[in-house]
């Protein structure tokens, strides 16, 4: 068995607007959690949301985890894509409606810019739909690029998203 320091905690944004949301979150968390190689270490309340981007929408419903995981990033996004796919997820439209949007926010302190991969997420510093469930997890956050969580959630108001589900 490899030694525990070998494991690192990150980080995936859930986000569903089609279908019966906030069960296809549940049930992606629990396919997480039965991936031999991750271990779900939290969820965050699930929040309903605006959508971000166009409009012309539904509403969201969104969370995040905090997992636990031997995988390289590169082999967790895929396992992330994974999920996405049993849920018939098609990677068609840009910023369209969605059944499962898995989102690797974090892994552990790395920066990783590659093809098909940006850590920390490109965009999450501008999402409160991100960054309030995140900090519902991990409130002294601090980024691997050196920003402070708390600093960026009190740049965004979370006026756009309302708590309907506790962990
Ligand atoms: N907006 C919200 N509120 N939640 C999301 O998960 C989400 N995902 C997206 C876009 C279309 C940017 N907007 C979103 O991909």
């Amino acid at each position: 068995m490899p030694p525990d320091t070998a494991k690192i905690t990150a980080y995936i944004g859930l986000g569903s607007n089609l279908g019966e949301s906030a069960g296809t979150l549940e049930q992606a968390l629990q396919q997480l959690a039965a991936h031999p190689d991750i271990t779900l270490l939290r969820q965050s309340g699930f929040y309903r949301s605006k959508p971000h981007g166009p409009q012309d929408q539904p509403d969201y419903v969104n969370a995040v985890a905090a997992i636990r995981t031997q995988l390289s990033a590169h082999d967790l996004l895929q396992a992330l894509f994974s999920v996405e796919q049993a849920h018939g997820r098609e990677r068609l439209i840009r910023w369209g409606a969605r059944t499962l949007d898995l989102d690797l926010l974090l892994y552990g302190d790395a920066l990783i810019d590659t093809p098909e991969l940006t850590v920390p997420h490109p965009r999450l510093g501008e999402r409160s739909f991100v960054i309030w469930p995140l900090a519902e997890l991990a409130p002294d956050l601090i980024l691997p690029d050196g920003r402070v969580l708390a600093e960026l959630q009190q740049a965004l108001p979370g006026d756009d998203l309302w708590l309907i589900a506790k962990p």
